[in-house]
């Protein structure tokens, strides 16, 4: 707690910090919400400690996010948006002017906290589509943002270089796990040239790259406490990728009947429900910039983001979990076993899902 003081102290909007709670989520960064004694009540900051084996150019990173917020903060104001506060997330600024804070090899940063905003683990179908809606106004409000951003983590939904990092690691089997896992390998290998067809249409000239948010899942929205979407957070991974990127991931989590960690397959399935309306509320935001190849991989998408994720944990599993937190020794074989489950299901419900997409057309 002294160690976090004093990192408050290089933020001079902070003031006088009377508690600081740590915010148990994420898997990568490490996050805190600091009470701040303000005239007549408290106010609250979110401190982040960001991952610098993750994220490894920070100052790039904070740029995107200064440029994004900047960007949207712009457009709400042009539109006459009242409450903007609430809608865009607002960094605060070092006593050298910069929005992040570099102590020996750690870098921070502070955020005020939305007065009223809280989380969510669940969707109803009407949520789905006012959400869907956000996500697709998000990206269009992005579309014209012209300064180039980087890759905060270079080929980050790249199928590809998901697979070949997979295969590097049952390569040199790093921790000897590759025998339990040979299956769910096999499994992946042959799914693996159709799920890679996204980058093929990139290099053939078809598909192109936009601003997209690359981590879009309920707990990355802030709602107010009637259910009304405020604002979109956790903005480290925006950055140029393929636009059904947000839509395929967001359903990934948003459409499981389970956690993304779930044990018992028996359990994770595809809600058909929430899907249809998270499209057609993204759709009615989007439809205005989308191109036709993208619009047709919507439904792509949907199996591709459970199908990389399992790629993901599974790599990490061989690794011997080096990168996503855990919180028991198999949790992350657990967790690629229930999205292999999740992409399984989804592949089932392909043609209704592709029929769905039509109809919105
Ligand atoms: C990570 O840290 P968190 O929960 O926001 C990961 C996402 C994964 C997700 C799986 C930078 O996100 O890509 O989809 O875990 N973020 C990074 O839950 O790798
Ligand atoms: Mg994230």
């Amino acid at each position: 707690m002294e160690n976090l003081k004093e990192i408050l102290r290089h933020f001079p909007e902070v003031g006088e910090v009377k508690m600081i709670d740590p915010i148990p989520t994420g898997l990568i960064n490490r996050t805190y919400k600091v009470y701040v004694a303000g005239e007549n009540k408290i106010r609250c900051y979110i401190l982040q400690c960001i991952n610098h084996v993750v994220f490894q150019d920070i100052p790039g990173l904070q740029r995107n996010i200064e440029l994004v917020t900047s960007h949207i903060r712009r457009k709400l104001e042009e539109r006459g948006e009242p409450d903007i506060d609430r809608k865009v997330l607002r960094f605060l600024k070092t006593d050298e002017g910069l929005s992040y804070y570099r102590d020996k090899a750690l870098y921070w940063r502070v955020s005020a906290f939305i007065e009223g905003s809280e989380t969510r683990d669940e969707l109803t179908p009407r949520s789905a589509e006012l959400v869907g809606l956000k996500f697709g106004e998000f990206e269009a409000m992005l579309s014209d943002l012209d300064e180039p951003l980087i890759e905060t983590i270079p080929n980050f939904h790249n199928m590809e270089y998901r697979l070949s990092q997979l295969h590097e690691a049952v390569e040199k089997d790093a921790v000897g796990r590759l025998s339990g896992v040979r299956a769910i390998v096999d499994d992946i290998d042959r799914n693996s040239v159709e799920m890679c067809c996204a980058e093929r249409y990139y290099r053939e000239g078809k598909l192109p790259k936009r601003i997209c948010h690359c981590d879009t899942k309920i707990s990355n929205m802030l709602f107010d406490r009637s259910g009304e979407v405020l604002c979109i957070i956790d903005l480290d991974t925006v950055m140029p990728a393929f636009v059904f990127s947000d839509f395929g991931d967001f359903l990934r989590s948003a459409a499981n009947t389970a956690p993304e960690d779930e044990p018992d397959l028996g359990k994770i399935s595809f809600n058909q429900e929430i899907f249809e309306s998270f499209a057609k509320g993204y759709f009615s935001s989007a439809k205005s910039f989308l191109l036709p190849l993208e619009i047709e991989l919507l439904p792509f998408s949907v199996a591709l983001f459970p199908y990389m994720q399992a790629v993901r944990f599974l790599t990490d599993y061989l690794n011997g979990d080096v990168y996503y937190r855990i919180d028991y020794l198999e949790h992350n074989l657990v967790r690629a076993r229930a999205q292999y489950k999740l992409y399984e299901e989804v592949r089932k419900k392909m043609p209704e899902l592709k029929a769905y997409i039509d109809s919105l057309r």
